[in-house]
């Protein structure tokens, strides 16, 4: 910094308190139900953000998608944390995670997932609420999401093969089981039959029998007994936590672009990771949603098939991809890069109405611009950013029109430029 070249300890320590300062007083200012969602086709870096924004704000939710979200975050002392299910909020011991009734939950996962983080540390004892509403999606979900893309062969959506469109299809045709199902064990075999049944029957390739269902039937006894302390009626804790006064941070999976009504059809997820699936997935009533952050990486990536306008074949996407480390944080699957596509941006910051972007991956962008060669991410000021990279940011917030607030130059806490 300017303070740092001038060779004062006290003013260095002053500038870093005021940027901090400034940075904070940004965040504290967030409106008390705020939101961090996807602008391209997902991977954009929303994890680390909500971590980061996680300590001003008592519950982190998750409204939409399963564990098909790949959400990587580095703690204070560099460890990293891949999370599927569980809301990027649960490294900030005094947040409250939710998982709510828009979410898929993959109940084998879901534990796997929690007995990773406690074994890393990360209490999660009375920390992360499941809505008795959210859908079960069981592995014969998984089995069916394979079974499906295999059928489409040359036109396969590349879906992450975690059941997820399988899952969702159960619930909007009306034979889905819910978490509260669980509750219920004297009919819960019933209902597993007819969803097994009825993949057994559309799909040559899916054995099932009694055996299966009797052996599914036990694991789900002893699941049920597991999940109980997580359970709740979380519309009912999200609405009294508002009346209450706290303050909620809604965590977004996959993006806009992915979205089953406003994405790339039928390449997109089949959920709505867009604005509008924050009340429906949670139960809370659009006026009391306020400042939505949009996360934008500065160039573009995708995983799997469909359209990508500004992709860059070849060697120029590979520099990108080893660049910017992109590969899927659920699959390890490589991420198909290109260029940003301001078009694409400028039409999910219209139907989700933002308030802010996160640009991200700032430090990975390559375009060759006078005076923009250097490694900016041990950068934390904006005006100390090369001018290339300032004219870059400033003409991406004059096309969409929404400032870009944060500014991430790397993935660990601590690489976020406040603007
Ligand atoms: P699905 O599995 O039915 O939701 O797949 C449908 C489409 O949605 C895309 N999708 C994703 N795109 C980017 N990132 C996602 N999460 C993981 C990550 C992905 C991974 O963080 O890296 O590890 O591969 C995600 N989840 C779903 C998917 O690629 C299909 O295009
Ligand atoms: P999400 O699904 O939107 O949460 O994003 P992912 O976690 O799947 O992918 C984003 C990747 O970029 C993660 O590995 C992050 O640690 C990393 N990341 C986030 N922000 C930055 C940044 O500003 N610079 C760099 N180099 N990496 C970042
Ligand atoms: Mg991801």
């Amino acid at each position: 910094t300017a303070a740092a070249k001038s060779g004062s300890a006290a003013a260095v320590i002053e500038q870093s308190v005021s940027e901090l300062d400034s940075g904070v007083s940004r965040i504290g200012s967030l409106s008390q139900v705020s939101g961090v969602l996807g602008c391209q086709w997902g991977d954009e870096g929303k994890g680390k953000l909500v971590d980061i924004l996680a300590k001003h704000f008592d519950v982190v939710a998750r409204c939409q998608g399963g564990a098909n979200a790949g959400h990587t975050i580095y703690n204070s002392e560099g460890k990293k944390f891949a999370l599927h299910l569980v809301p990027s909020g649960i490294l900030n011991e005094e947040t409250i995670c939710v998982i709510g009734n828009g979410v898929v939950v993959h109940l084998p996962g879901f534990f796997k997932e929690v007995d990773g983080l406690e074994s890393n540390g990360v209490s999660c004892k009375g920390r992360i609420l499941v809505s008795d509403r959210a859908h079960l999606l069981f592995d014969f979900h998984q089995v069916v999401d394979g079974l499906r893309e295999a059928e489409l062969a040359k036109s396969f959506i590349g879906t992450t093969r975690r059941g997820i469109g399988p899952c969702y299809s159960s619930k909007v045709i009306r034979n889905g089981i819910r978490v509260s199902d669980l509750r219920h064990m004297d009919t819960f075999p019933q209902k597993l039959d007819v969803l097994l049944s009825d993949a057994a029957s559309r799909f040559e390739g899916f054995n099932y029998g009694p055996e299966m269902l009797r052996e599914e039937v036990e694991r789900y006894k002893r699941f049920a007994e597991r999940l109980e302390p997580f359970v709740t009626d979380t519309v009912h804790f999200m609405n009294d936590a508002i009346s209450q006064k706290q303050k909620i941070l809604v965590e977004g999976g996959q993006a806009t672009m992915l979205d089953i009504d406003f994405g790339t059809y039928p390449f997109v997820t089949s959920s709505s990771p867009s604005a509008g699936g924050i009340c429906t997935g949670l139960g809370i009533a659009p006026r009391v949603v306020g400042d939505l952050i949009g996360v934008v990486k500065a160039y573009t990536t995708r995983v799997g098939s469909g359209p990508f306008p500004t992709e860059i074949l070849g060697k120029g996407g590979d520099l990108l991809r080893f660049a910017g480390q992109e590969f899927g944080t659920t699959t390890g699957r490589p991420r198909r890069c290109g260029w940003l596509d301001v078009v694409a941006l400028k039409y999910c910051c219209q139907i989700n109405g933002f308030s802010s972007l996160n640009l991200t991956k700032l430090d990975v962008e390559y375009e060759v611009m006078p005076g923009w060669q250097s490694d900016i991410s041990s950068i934390r000021e904006y005006s100390e950013l090369p001018k290339a990279a300032r004219n870059y940011v400033e003409r991406i917030e004059e096309i969409v029109g929404v400032p870009i607030h944060y500014i991430g130059i790397g993935p660990g806490r601590d690489a976020l430029i406040y603007k």
